[in-house]
């Protein structure tokens, strides 16, 4: 079966996100034609924050269909907690190995640069998808979509379900995560600017661990019985909150929203704890990052700006400034439309 890449109308509840599109999702080997190689297939090692997160297991499965489509080797190793420098070996031992690429979402901007840039000294391209290392670390880096555009979705988000006002709190993943940071400064600098009557009073890390986003929220929730929503920009953490809100008073009085898979929500949304949420599709992501490892690997592209490839059935990408490729656009989750989706 093919990756569906068709593009379906958002729902205009959140008018920001209103009109956007993702791609659905498809998790069967895809029989596109279009390869981004020239010749030898691409040894790629797979490198996500940390293993056990259905997030990534969806990007895996992307990536994996794309190396089926050019034919290259794909392998997922990684590391059981997210923290900054538990890729490390993984790195060392893929630079070992003399694969062609490497595909990594980091846990922290620098923790991991020496090694990723040993890795290259040694001949291994390095992508970086997700969330991206400093940019002298990596060929390309493939974003999930605008950074300013998904700290944004959420706010306006939250906003609505709590009818612009009240005292919110973040659970974020782990403390050093470049994606997670990158957002909550957006959302931050958007609250101050935008939204003068809602506070937010806290932020906690659950290091995309689901017990301690779990605790986290119940911590929370007993420093701040008042809270009038969550924001959590983490599958991981949205889950694990929305367990805790599911079977406890704070069920449909404390607004939960940020980013989630809809497998993993589904049943949060069913249920009424959660009404909308957001993401892109992991399964495009690591579609497309395969691609671009494979693009490099064979070096149909560098990594500079201007830069075109082909992604399988997603189409034509071409590099942006600072090596950066993006997928596409947050798109916004509910009742409505949750059952169209898979992943
Ligand atoms: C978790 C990870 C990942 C992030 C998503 C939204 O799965 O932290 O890096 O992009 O949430």
């Amino acid at each position: 079966m093919k990756l569906h890449t068709r593009r379906i109308a958002s729902l205009a509840s959140v008018t920001l996100i209103a009109g956007l599109g993702l791609a659905a999702c498809g998790d069967d080997s895809g029989s596109g034609s279009d390869s981004g190689g020239s010749g030898d297939s691409a040894s790629i090692t797979m490198l996500p924050k940390n293993l056990g997160n259905p997030y990534f297991d969806a990007s895996t499965t992307g990536a994996e269909t794309a190396a089926g489509e050019f034919g290259g080797e794909l392998e997922e190793v990684g590391p059981e907690t997210a923290t900054p420098d538990s890729q490390v070996s993984f790195i060392n031992t893929a630079a070992q190995q003399g694969v062609d690429s490497l595909i990594v979402s980091a846990n922290d901007p620098t923790a991991i640069c020496d090694a990723l840039n040993e890795a290259r000294d040694a001949g291994v391209k390095v992508v970086t998808f997700d969330s991206d290392t400093d940019t002298e670390c990596r060929d390309i880096f493939v974003n999930q979509a605008d950074a300013a555009g998904i700290a944004k979705a959420q706010v306006d988000l939250i906003a609505e379900q709590i009818g612009d006002k009240g005292k919110i709190a973040i659970l974020s993943a782990a403390a050093n995560a470049t994606n997670q940071n990158a957002w909550i400064k957006l959302m931050e600098e958007d609250l101050a600017a935008n939204h003068p009557n809602i506070e937010l009073v806290d932020t906690v890390y659950g290091d995309d661990d689901d017990q301690k986003s779990f605790d986290q929220t119940s911590a929370l929730l007993s420093r701040n019985p008042d809270l009038a929503g969550i924001v959590s920009p983490t599958t991981v953490g949205i889950a694990a909150a929305a367990r805790y809100l599911s079977s406890s008073e704070y069920k449909g009085k404390v607004a939960l929203t940020g980013l989630g898979t809809p497998d993993q929500m589904r049943a949060y949304i069913k249920d009424g704890t959660v009404t909308e949420f957001a993401l892109w599709n992991p399964t495009d992501l690591g579609y497309l990052s395969a691609y671009v490892a494979n693009a490099l690997a064979s070096e149909e592209i560098t990594g500079e700006e201007g830069d075109t490839f082909e992604a399988g059935d997603l189409g034509e990408y071409t590099v942006g400034a600072d090596g950066e490729v993006l997928l596409g656009e947050p798109f916004v989750f509910n009742a409505e439309n949750i059952d169209d989706f898979s992943f």
